[in-house]
C-alpha cells in the first residue's frame, strides 16, 4: 500500500517535469522487445541497444551536436547492438501518449566504419533518410500530420529497413519534429543495429548528410508557422533533410513509405536544396514520373491496416498485407 502510494507520488513528480516532451523509450523487431535507454533512471548498469540520452527536452537548434543522437548520444558503458534483416520492420515507441500532433516523422540510417558502432561518434557519420512523412492531408493549419498518425498508432512508428541497404553496422535515428510552437522541437534518438542479408545500393553522395548539418534553422520545414492566414490554405509542407533514399536509382521519385494516405504529390526530390556539393557521377533521374505508380493498391512498404487506420487495405501486386503489430500492417 505504502509502496504503491509512493510510486504514484514519484511518477506524478516526473510527469509534472516532463509531460509535454519525451522520446523513444523502446523498440520492437519481429516480435522481440528492446528497452531503450531510460533517461530518468541512473545510467549506472543500464544496458540497451539505444544510445544514452539524458532528458525529455526537445532540441531547438539545428546546429548543435546533440541533434545527431540526442544528449549526449555517445555509446553507453554496456551498449548493445541487435541484428535485423534488410527488409524487416522496426517499430519505435514513444512515451504514452505522445503530446505533439503537428509535425513530420523521419527515420535515418548511418553506417559505422569497422565492426561495431559502439564507441563511434554519431557526429562523424553520414546519414541517409529511409523514411519520411509530413503533412498527410489538409492544410498546414488544420491538416493531418504524420505525428498525429504516430499518436494514433499507439505512439509508435514503424520503418522497414530497405532491402537494398548494404549489410553492416548502423545507427538508426528515429525522429519526430513538433511544429506547434517555434523554434521547432526536434526529438531524435538512435539505436545500434547490425543489418544482415543486405543489398548493394550504397547511398549516393547527394543522399548523405551529417547531424548537425542536415537541417538549418531557416529551413521552411522548421520555421513554418501553423497560425498564420496562409497556413489556413497552404497544403504544401517541405519535409527537412536530404532526398529520400529508396531502392530505386538515386534521385528517382518513389513515394515514401507510409505516405499512402497523402493526396498531394511528394515534393520532387530534384527541387530539394543541395545538401552537399555533389560530385556524384550519376545525375538525378528526371525521366521517371512523380505520380504514384498506381492506384490499384497500397505500394510496397505502405501501411494497409491497424487500429485507427482509415486508408487502403489492399496491397499492390505482388505484395501482401502483413500484420506488424496491432496498430500497423504493411504491404511486404
Ligand atoms: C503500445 O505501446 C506500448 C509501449 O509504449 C506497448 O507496451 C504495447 O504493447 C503496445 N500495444 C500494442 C497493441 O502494440
Ligand atoms: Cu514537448
Amino acid at each position: 500500500m505504502f509502496a504503491a502510494a509512493s510510486l504514484i507520488a514519484l511518477s506524478s513528480v516526473v510527469v509534472t517535469q516532463v509531460a509535454a516532451h519525451g522520446g523513444v523509450l523502446s523498440y520492437s523487431i519481429g516480435g522481440n522487445w528492446f528497452w531503450g535507454w531510460q533517461p530518468y533512471n541512473s545510467p549506472v548498469g543500464q544496458t540497451s541497444i539505444q544510445r544514452p540520452w539524458s532528458s525529455y527536452n526537445p532540441i531547438q537548434d539545428a546546429t548543435v551536436p546533440t541533434l545527431a543522437c540526442n544528449d549526449d548520444g555517445t555509446s553507453g558503458a554496456l551498449q548493445l547492438t541487435t541484428s535485423i534483416k534488410a527488409g524487416q520492420p522496426i517499430t519505435a515507441y514513444w512515451n504514452q501518449i505522445w503530446p505533439h500532433n503537428t509535425g513530420p516523422m523521419l527515420t535515418y540510417l548511418a553506417q559505422c566504419p569497422g565492426t561495431t558502432c559502439t564507441g563511434v561518434n554519431a557526429n562523424t557519420l553520414k546519414w541517409f533518410k529511409i523514411q519520411e512523412a509530413g503533412l498527410l492531408s489538409g492544410t498546414i493549419a488544420t491538416g493531418d500530420w504524420a505525428a498525429a498518425q504516430m499518436i494514433a498508432q499507439n505512439s509508435s512508428w514503424t520503418t522497414t529497413i530497405p532491402t537494398c541497404v548494404p549489410t553492416g553496422n548502423y545507427l538508426i535515428r528515429f525522429e519526430t519534429i513538433a511544429l506547434h510552437s517555434l523554434p521547432a522541437q526536434m526529438y531524435p534518438e538512435c539505436a545500434q543495429l547490425s543489418i544482415t542479408n543486405g543489398g548493394t545500393r550504397a547511398p549516393a553522395a547527394s543522399e548523405l548528410v551529417t547531424f548537425p548539418g542536415a537541417y538549418s534553422n531557416t529551413d521552411p520545414g522548421l520555421t513554418v508557422n501553423l497560425y498564420t492566414q496562409e497556413a489556413q490554405t497552404d497544403t504544401t509542407y517541405v519535409i527537412p533533410g536530404p532526398p529520400l533514399y529508396t531502392c530505386g536509382a538515386p534521385g528517382s521519385s518513389q513515394p515514401p513509405v507510409a505516405s499512402t494516405t497523402s493526396s498531394k504529390p511528394v515534393t520532387p526530390t530534384t527541387s530539394s536544396k543541395p545538401v552537399t556539393p555533389t560530385t556524384s557521377s550519376k545525375p538525378p533521374t528526371t525521366t521517371s514520373s512523380s505520380a504514384p505508380p498506381s492506384t490499384t493498391g497500397v505500394a510496397h512498404y505502405g501501411q494497409c491496416g491497424g487500429i485507427g487506420w482509415a486508408g487502403g487495405v489492399t496491397c499492390a501486386s505482388p505484395y501482401t498485407c502483413t500484420v506488424i503489430n496491432a496498430y500497423y500492417s504493411q504491404c511486404i
